[in-house]
């Protein structure tokens, strides 16, 4: 290849990257910005303006789902705007799974893959494949996803939230009464996120401390064993003004075990962004009863996303800290 050739050749490639991934970049952020709480996020193919009749494009998306199994759904379209529904070609043992428009199921930390070739004589560049957008159905999933083209003008990377993953943070579900804090189903599900500062096993999660259900003994969230400090988290998909919270006791036919276990110190506090602001502290709470639900209120007219019980001690246990039912409430 002659120095002016591979010179052009080198203009032509680093030309249409620049100019698409440009356009990529601005179109996943200007649907970001469009809605926070969206559960679609868009992308578009590059190489497009390439097009000739003659040129066959390979088109391969990969998704991957980081956080949990998440229901979603792969759209592609036309120039005009009219959805395509090939089904993609698999090759070299690369199954290609997904169905453009129907319902994917991508199980966690595992990856679905989309290829398909267009083009060619016998197709007008106007139906080639110029936009997608993937719809999660799943609150609170995690998706990575990208892909690339390759023809005979170049390959060109098809660029999904600027190569970031991308969190659905919609949420319609609700809690009981005016509970903000959704039924919980796992740290995750179905919005917004629960943490605390630990756990001692995936039947005493910090999300069983947010499931409206008082379950039987040595359920609830309970802390490592032995550690009798620590903090419950729940953040918002959305910021949310909390101005009372409640606590209930792990369901114990041993009403001293579950007294003992039950918060005795603590402050109830917001995160601002920079640091935690206490909306409430409580000394010396020692009066719990079985299956009672304590109500604590506080002022508060700020929204914020996350907040959290940070207990300093329990009412006696060496073994741990347990809350068998916590809600966020607006009053
Ligand atoms: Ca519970």
């Amino acid at each position: 290849m002659s120095k002016l050739v591979r010179c052009l050749l080198s203009f032509v490639i680093l030309f249409g990257t620049v100019v698409f991934l440009s356009k990529d970049q601005s179109f996943a952020v200007a649907s970001l910005d469009g809605g926070e709480n969206s559960n679609t996020i868009y992308f578009t193919i590059p190489l497009n303006s390439f097009c000739s009749k003659s040129q066959v494009m390979d088109l391969s998306l990969n998704v991957t789902s980081l956080t949990n199994n998440a229901e979603l759904s792969i759209h592609l379209f036309k120039k005009n705007g009219e959805e395509i529904n090939t089904q993609g070609t698999s090759y070299d043992g690369i199954e290609s799974e997904i169905i453009p428009g129907a319902p994917t199921t991508v199980k966690k930390d595992t990856t679905v893959v989309y290829h398909l070739a267009y083009g060619g004589m016998y197709e007008n560049c106007s139906e080639r494949v110029y936009y997608g957008k993937i719809v999660s159905n799943t609150t609170g999933s995690s998706i990575l996803a990208g892909g690339w083209v390759d023809g005979a003008k170049g390959n060109a990377t098809i660029l999904i939230n600027n190569g970031e993953p991308w969190t659905n943070k919609s949420c319609n579900s609700s809690g009981e009464g005016n509970d903000l804090v959704p039924t919980m189903t796992s740290n995750f599900t179905p919005c917004g996120q629960v943490s605390a500062s630990t756990e001692f096993s995936s039947l005493n999660a910090a999300w069983t401390a947010f499931n409206d259900t008082i379950e039987s003994s040595g359920r609830g969230w309970h802390t490592e064993k032995n550690i009798t400090s620590g903090w419950l988290e729940y953040a918002f998909h959305s910021p949310q003004v909390v101005r009372a919270y409640t606590l209930q006791t792990q369901n114990s036919p041993n009403n001293t075990v579950s007294v003992a276990r039950a918060p005795k110190t603590w402050t109830f506090e917001a995160w601002n962004g920079q640091e935690w602001i206490v909306l409430d502290s409580q000394n010396n709470i020692t009066n719990w009863v079985y299956s009672e639900s304590k109500k604590f209120s506080f002022t508060n007219e700020k929204a914020y996303s996350k907040y959290r019980i940070n207990i300093t001690a329990n009412n006696g246990s060496v073994e741990h800290i347990v809350i068998g039912e916590m809600q966020l409430l607006p009053n």
